[in-house]
């Protein structure tokens, strides 16, 4: 007879979502809670790999901090209430604030996790722009990736198409403000990165890093330093070579691009010698760089973070792109290429796409400071001001996903204020932060295991085309509910007020309760089925839906060894499927860069710096990833130090323009001279509820960064996180 008492294990083969590579992992459940993780050795990529963090995640999910039942603030602290309690309050201040202001008085912000889920993603984007027109969308990728998407839509007539590294092929890889060994890839989901850039040392290639320090990537490979927000320069050098000396690749030039020899006219005054004060960069080095990419066949420069933040993103993005073209290397096999979902008539989806994101982006502009809303989201720097300045569209009420921004975006001060102002603030979140311990209300969610997953964001950057898809490993914890549903039952209770919300509850849609869920899969399924692989809604016999990946290929599949190349007509989403390389805003930030000035008194500059043990700002609650004492702490030139009498270990404080900190400094040899690395994501006050994230503590970085609209980048709305003045005194 059974033992009514045992307890059952399962092992349940899923994948993490914390970053980029999507690692393969084996939750280990027992009576249905998550009690160990461990990394998939039949994963075909990350074949048993998975760092600390993804390891540590068990501790996320049974965190006794974790907030597992609704809370409303009241004035002595926050209280539980019950989900119609809180969804009901919640539908009726909403209504309120769209009766008398519209829907350009509320926004919605969605942090990077929200990426990690394609039921998130779209039920938020449905929610916000389905209040009706002025509606506020804020993301993470206004301090992430815009300036990368906003080059693409400069040279391919859309932002959806962004090449990566051909990282199984290259034999020259040049890794320029990104730290692959730390953060495990960004814009490119390839597992075990680290090996992969070992195996182009293996087949006798070379991986070059162009950064400001000598990070763990650098320190593994050929380390070139370079002055932070320089890249601009340093790219147009080596195209200034790649034309004077006649290695640039012309048919290919002639063949796919127009404007060339507006490019060449461009790039012809900055020759390497004519940057190399300003980069820090040998005009040799730079020769040879351009010499090895042209006469390389396959060869990549890769830029990531660090060339996207600086005040230059959009032209430096541009300008990798421009080298990786006029060196031969675009869309060439070991080159830069275009991923893709491989759907039928992907021009034409790309055209189309193009068409409308082109012409969001000319005619949406942000309320304060008239930046250009790039695929339709605004720039978060100025997030608070929009809630502070009064007028039509000010944001009166706003929905927080899957963010921290009170630490992640610049001036924490000014938004953690500008919140305490809003006539309604909801946060979605498993935590209380230091920006949702801010909000009315804080709508406990459903962590990665516990809902079903297909990483659509990720489909476009994979270096080897892949898919898998995932259920849930275990039923929500306490009363958490996914994105989607929270969505849907607010959809529901609005439905009679929201003229679209309305519809869609009329069309039979039932958009209450697991309804938003439900459709979203159906969309992920549908993308499933037309993509490569996809069964093509039963034309293709044996063919991927999301149910056959989660049942039939629970380790994931591969669709093809490698990526296909080639391909650059079909990405493209102008009509003449040309890349364009002439534009007046790149010619006026390239004549823009040799005037750039920096305030005399702050004569050094501060750089990010991500941590093996990080994600962002939301880990340093897991006890596993904070062994040893963990905390904030930044690096200096020893030689900086020195000059300053800072010894190792020391408090600083550190002065920018724009606010603030003390912070305690390593001192190294590892970082260009002039340069502070300052990791981003610590600040734990206090205020929020995650106690062994308080008693790490730490200080703000994003208070040393402006959020004055004339220090967005003004081409995509990027927040200006790196390169910035600052001055460091010792405390
Ligand atoms: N462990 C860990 N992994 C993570 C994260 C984390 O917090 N921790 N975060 C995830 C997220 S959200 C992202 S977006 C990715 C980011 O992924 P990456 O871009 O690979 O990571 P970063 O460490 O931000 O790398 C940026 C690099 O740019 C350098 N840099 C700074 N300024 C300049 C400059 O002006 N020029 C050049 N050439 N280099 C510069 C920095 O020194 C740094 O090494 O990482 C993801 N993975
Ligand atoms: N100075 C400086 N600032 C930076 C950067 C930098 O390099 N330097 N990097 C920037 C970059 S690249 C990024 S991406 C941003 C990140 O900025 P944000 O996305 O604003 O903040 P995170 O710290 O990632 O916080 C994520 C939040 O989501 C919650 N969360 C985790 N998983 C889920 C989930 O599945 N659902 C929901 N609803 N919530 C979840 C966590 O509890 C946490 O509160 O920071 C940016 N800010
Ligand atoms: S590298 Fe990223 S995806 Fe892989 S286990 Fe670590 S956190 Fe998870
Ligand atoms: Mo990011």
């Amino acid at each position: 007879m059974a033992d009514p008492t045992a307890s059952t294990v399962e092992h349940k083969v899923t994948f993490c979502r914390i970053c980029e590579p999507l690692c393969g992992m084996i939750a280990t459940v027992e009576d249905g809670r998550l009690t160990a993780l461990r990394p998939d050795k039949d994963h075909p990529l990350s074949s048993g790999f998975a760092c600390q963090k993804g390891i540590a995640f068990t501790e996320v999910v049974n965190d006794p901090d974790r907030v597992t039942a609704p809370l409303r603030r009241t004035p002595t602290g926050f209280e539980e209430v019950s989900w119609d309690e809180a969804l009901g309050d919640i539908a009726g201040r909403l209504s309120a604030v769209l009766a008398a202001h519209g829907p350009g008085a509320v926004g919605w912000y969605m942090g990077n996790p929200g990426a990690f889920s394609y039921a998130h993603v779209l039920s938020a984007l449905g929610f916000i722009k389905g209040l009706g027109r002025g509606s506020h969308f804020y993301t993470a990728s206004s301090q992430d990736t815009n300036s990368r998407l906003m080059a693409s839509q400069l040279l391919y007539g859309t932002p959806t198409s962004v090449p990566i590294p051909d990282l199984t092929r290259t034999d020259l890889l040049i890794v320029m403000g990104a730290n692959p060994v730390v953060s495990h890839g960004s814009f490119l989901t390839a597992p075990r990165i680290k090996d992969r850039m070992h195996d182009i040392v293996k087949r006798g290639g070379r991986v070059v890093v162009i950064d400001p320090r000598r990070t763990e990537t650098a320190a593994m490979f050929e380390w070139c330093g370079i002055v932070p927000d320089t890249d601009s320069l340093l790219l147009l050098s080596l195209l200034q070579v790649l034309f004077a000396e006649g290695l640039a690749d012309v048919d290919h030039l002639a063949a796919s691009a127009d404007g060339v020899e507006w490019l060449r006219a461009q790039v012809q005054r900055f020759t390497p010698e004519s940057t190399a004060a300003t980069t820090g960069i040998d005009a040799d080095v730079v020769r040879g760089l351009a010499r090895d990419l042209a006469s390389t066949p396959r060869a990549a420069i890769y830029g990531r973070l660090g060339t996207c933040v600086g005040r230059y993103g959009t032209l430096t993005s541009y300008l990798i792109d421009v080298v990786n073209l006029v060196a031969g290397n675009l869309d060439r096999p070991g080159g830069s290429v275009f991923g893709g979902l491989g759907l039928p008539a992907e021009q034409w989806v790309n055209t189309a796409m193009g068409a409308v994101l082109r012409r969001t982006y000319r005619r949406r502009r942000s309320r304060i400071g008239g930046v250009p809303a790039l695929i339709g989201s605004e720039p978060a720097a100025l997030m608070a001001k929009e809630i502070l300045t009064p007028g039509q569209r000010q944001i009166r009420a706003l929905f927080i996903s899957a963010g921290n921004p009170v630490l992640s975006v610049p001036n924490g001060d000014e938004l953690e204020s500008a919140l305490g102002s809003l006539e309604l603030s909801v946060a979605l979140d498993f935590y209380l932060t230091e920006t949702t311990a801010q909000c009315d209300y804080v709508l406990p969610v459903t962590t990665m295991y516990e809902r079903d997953d297909f990483p659509l964001t990720f489909q476009l950057f994979q270096a080897t085309p892949f898919r898998q898809a995932t259920e849930a490993v275990v039923a929500p914890v306490g009363q958490s509910r996914p994105e989607s549903q929270i969505v849907g039952e607010l959809i529901g209770r609005l439905s009679g007020r929201v003229p679209a919300f309305t519809a869609l509850t009329a069309m039979g849609t039932v958009m209450s309760r697991v309804g938003v869920g439900v459709t979203a899969r159906r969309f992920a399924d549908g993308i499933i089925r037309v993509a490569g692989g996809g069964d093509r809604f039963g034309l293709r016999r044996g063919g991927l839906t999301f149910d056959r990946l989660t049942r039939e290929h629970p380790h994931g599949k591969i669709l093809d060894p490698h990526l296909g190349t080639g391909r650059l007509r079909r990405v493209i989403g102008y009509p003449n499927r040309r890349i364009q390389l002439r534009h007046n805003a790149i010619a006026e930030q390239i004549a823009t860069l040799s005037g750039q000035q920096y305030p005399a008194d702050y004569p050094l500059r501060m750089i990010g710096m991500r941590e093996t043990r990080s994600e962002n700002s939301w880990m340093h609650n897991a006890p596993l990833l904070m062994r040893g004492e963990r905390g904030h702490h930044g690096l200096m030139n020893a030689d900086d130090a020195a000059e300053l009498g800072v010894e190792d270990g020391a408090h600083v404080q550190v002065t920018s323009p724009y606010g603030q900190i003390t912070v305690p400094v390593k001192l190294t040899k590892d970082l260009t001279a002039g340069v502070v690395a300052l990791p981003h994501g610590w600040g734990h006050k206090g205020t929020g509820g995650w106690q062994l994230a308080n008693k790490a503590g730490g200080a703000n970085v994003n208070q040393l960064t402006s959020s004055d609209p004339a220090d967005v980048e003004p081409l995509s709305g990027m927040a200006w996180l790196t390169g910035v003045p600052v001055r460091v005194e010792p405390v």
